[in-house]
């Protein structure tokens, strides 16, 4: 506690600051001094500054990132900062171009439980993240200009036809019992966040923050909560194929509404560095009880096929009952193709070895 204290008076006082001995974060590793002094004046086009930046890193020493942006723009005057977190995490240097392609006509993608014969994969989602070009990103973003994504989401939502018609849910008008509902069977975000609230990301909360889905909650959009779009299709089971086959069919209607934010270099732009380039995770909830038991295996097979594991609550859950949530780690450099490939061919290769585990 009294660390804490003390990188928020040194914040303030735009002193380099003191990052705790525990701290892991890319930020405390890049933030040199002469790099604090050269950018501690600067703010983006938006008036988004360094300490804005970096304050959720600070607050949360547990951070493993550390920094949020404010803008497409803070890319670009804080890049001597996040070229170095963003070469880092994503292996993607300065001279680096992000591709874009959602053409998997190549790839097969049997269903997960079809090819095992076993219901493995309890259900398959994939998510993108996007942002408006014009406005500045939910961490310095206005109260008004949050209102007006909104109104735009809602004027693209009402495009939609067929198995993508659905409804929009402004947060605040959910009762909490709805809410609980709908976080419990994993189509909500969740809410009060410590990393988000502390760059500013939930400000006004709840306003201007809602959801929409289709009544088979199988396409959904989450809007202004860490990224103004969380573009998501899920269904039960582990047919990738159709999931990944939804979310671009839906990506391509929104695309037509909403001017998002891409640039060459880093695709598009998020508002943490973890999700540029296609902003996609494209994830299975699996059932791997043997191999999870021997975590040295599980994390090597999971890291050669570039695989992050989660919690089946999402980022920062634990696992219940030997089910993981297993996705793509990588999201820059490479096409949403190429990531659901990444995901399809990992999680394959953990069914088979849990099954020789048997
Ligand atoms: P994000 O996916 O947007 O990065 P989280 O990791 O917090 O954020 O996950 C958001 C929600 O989506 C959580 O409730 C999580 O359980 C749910 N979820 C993620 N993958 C799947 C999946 N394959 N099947 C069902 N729910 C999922
Ligand atoms: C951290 O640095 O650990 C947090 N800011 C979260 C980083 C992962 N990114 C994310 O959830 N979008």
């Amino acid at each position: 506690v009294n660390e804490l204290i003390e990188v928020e008076k040194s914040l303030k006082a735009e002193i380099y600051p003191v990052f705790p001995e525990s701290s892991k974060s890319l930020l405390k590793k890049y933030l040199t001094k002469e790099l604090f002094e050269q950018l501690k004046h600067v703010k983006d086009n938006t008036g988004y500054t360094l300490q804005q930046l970096i304050a959720s890193g600070l607050a949360n020493p547990d951070s493993s990132i550390g920094v949020y942006a404010g803008s497409t723009d803070s890319y670009k005057v804080f890049a001597p900062l996040l070229d170095k977190i963003i070469e880092d995490y994503h292996n993607h240097g300065i001279d680096a171009k992000h591709v874009q392609s959602w053409d998997i006509s190549a790839q097969n993608f049997e269903d997960f439980n079809t090819k095992h014969g076993g219901d493995f994969v309890v259900s398959t989602r994939v998510r993108i993240a996007r942002n408006l070009a014009k406005v500045p990103l939910g961490t310095n973003i206005s109260t008004e200009q949050r209102r007006e994504v909104e109104r735009l989401a809602n004027q693209a939502f009402s495009s939609f036809e067929g198995e993508l018609k659905g409804t929009y849910y402004a947060l605040g008008k959910l009762t909490a019992a709805e809410k609980k509902q709908l976080k419990e069977d994993h189509f909500l975000f969740k809410e009060g966040d410590r990393f988000l609230k502390s760059c500013g990301c939930e400000r006004d909360w709840p306003e201007s923050r809602g959801i929409f889905h289709n009544p088979q909650k199988t396409f959904l959009v989450w809007v202004n909560e860490e990224d103004q779009f969380r573009i998501i299709s899920m269904q039960n089971g582990g047919n990738l194929r159709e999931v990944f086959e939804r979310l671009a069919k839906a990506h391509e209607i929104i695309n037509q509404h909403a001017e998002f934010s891409i640039t060459d270099h880093l695709g598009a732009i998020t508002t943490c560095p973890t999700n540029l380039g296609t902003g996609m995770r494209a994830s299975v909830h699996v059932k791997l009880p043997l191999l999870s038991a021997d975590e040295k295996r599980f994390k090597s097979i999971a890291e050669k096929h570039h695989l992050d594991i989660r919690g089946i609550d999402g980022e920062h859950s634990e696992s219940k009952g030997g089910i993981f949530d297993v996705s793509n780690k990588r999201r820059l450099g490479h096409s949403e193709a190429q990531l659901a490939v990444d995901m399809y061919n990992g999680v394959n290769e953990l069914i088979e070895v849990e099954k020789s585990l048997r």
